[in-house]
């Protein structure tokens, strides 16, 4: 997560390593009392053959201070949902007021869970520290909003871009070029300027931007995928394609009726 504190600040914040280390040290010197919850460690394990034992195993305090520190970074990534939502149902407020109808249908938000997060670092082969995570994993916070017409994920997508606290950092266009499978959906991530006591954070977030046919395309396969005791055949994954091209045909003649009625 990009931070613009200064650097006396920037000693306290989630991301320095530096910081973390300098602690987990502290904590091992002092852990006399914690020694009850520390498992027996074989003499010389240090590899110097001086005969001190030292231990490289997590000790319950530092766990703790981790998990300090995940919460506070998690409550960083709900701090940008927040912004990004209300930002969102500005735009559509405004939007309604001069043309008396909503571009957004609805709007959703997820911190991804510690679980899922932990799978794709694993999947990307990152080691799991807490600076690797904020520097790599985009998608901790999400944010999906349900549109009725096509033009409409296009137009809410430009009027949030076109605000100066909001950064784009990477755009996925999966309406244009579909998933092999049919999914649709306009994926942006972007940073957000959030205010904290300590000064101002940029916080990554996902948008996940798609029509009402596409979402219930989405939602109910999604659904059906995560089923893991079933296999899905070849002839299954076809008709599952078949279903999202139908959406897409729909979505097509809703946006046409809407331009015949200069909707
Ligand atoms: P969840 O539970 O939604 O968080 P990257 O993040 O760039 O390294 P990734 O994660 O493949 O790579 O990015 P991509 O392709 O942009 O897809 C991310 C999210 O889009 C997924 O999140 C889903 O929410 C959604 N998505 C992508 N493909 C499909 C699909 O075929 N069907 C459905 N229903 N949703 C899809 P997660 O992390 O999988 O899960």
């Amino acid at each position: 997560m990009d931070e613009k504190v200064n650097v006396t600040d920037r000693e306290k914040t989630v991301n320095d390593e530096t910081n973390t280390d300098t602690a987990m040290k502290e904590k091992l010197d002092e852990a006399e009392y914690m020694e009850a919850d520390m498992p027996e460690q074989p003499e010389e394990q240090d590899g110097t053959g001086s005969g001190e034992t030292t231990s490289n195993l997590p000790l319950a305090a530092d766990q703790l201070d981790l998990a300090k520190q995940y919460k506070q970074m998690m409550m960083f990534y709900e701090a940008g949902i927040r912004q990004l939502t209300t930002k969102l149902q500005i735009l559509n407020r405004e939007f309604e007021q001069s043309n008396d109808r909503n571009p957004i249908e609805n709007i959703k938000s997820r911190i991804k869970s510690a679980e899922s997060i932990a799978k794709k670092m694993e999947r990307k082969g990152l080691p799991m520290t807490l600076s690797c995570l904020t520097n790599n994993i985009y998608d901790i916070a999400g944010i999906r909003v349900i549109c009725p017409f096509i033009t409409d994920v296009y137009e809410v997508a430009r009027m949030l871009l076109s605000q100066t606290d909001v950064e784009l950092v990477e755009v996925k266009d999966y309406i244009r070029e579909p998933k092999e499978n049919g999914y649709r959906s306009l994926h942006l991530i972007v940073k957000i300027n959030v205010f904290f006591s300590d000064g101002m954070r940029q916080v990554p977030v996902e948008v996940q931007m798609r029509t009402i046919a596409m979402n219930f395309w989405a939602s109910t396969e999604h659904q059906l995928r995560y089923k893991k005791d079933k296999v899905f055949t070849p002839e299954m994954h076809e008709r599952l394609k078949k279903c999202a091209d139908i959406m897409a045909d729909a979505d097509y003649q809703m946006q046409k009726l809407a331009e015949e009625i200069h909707f």
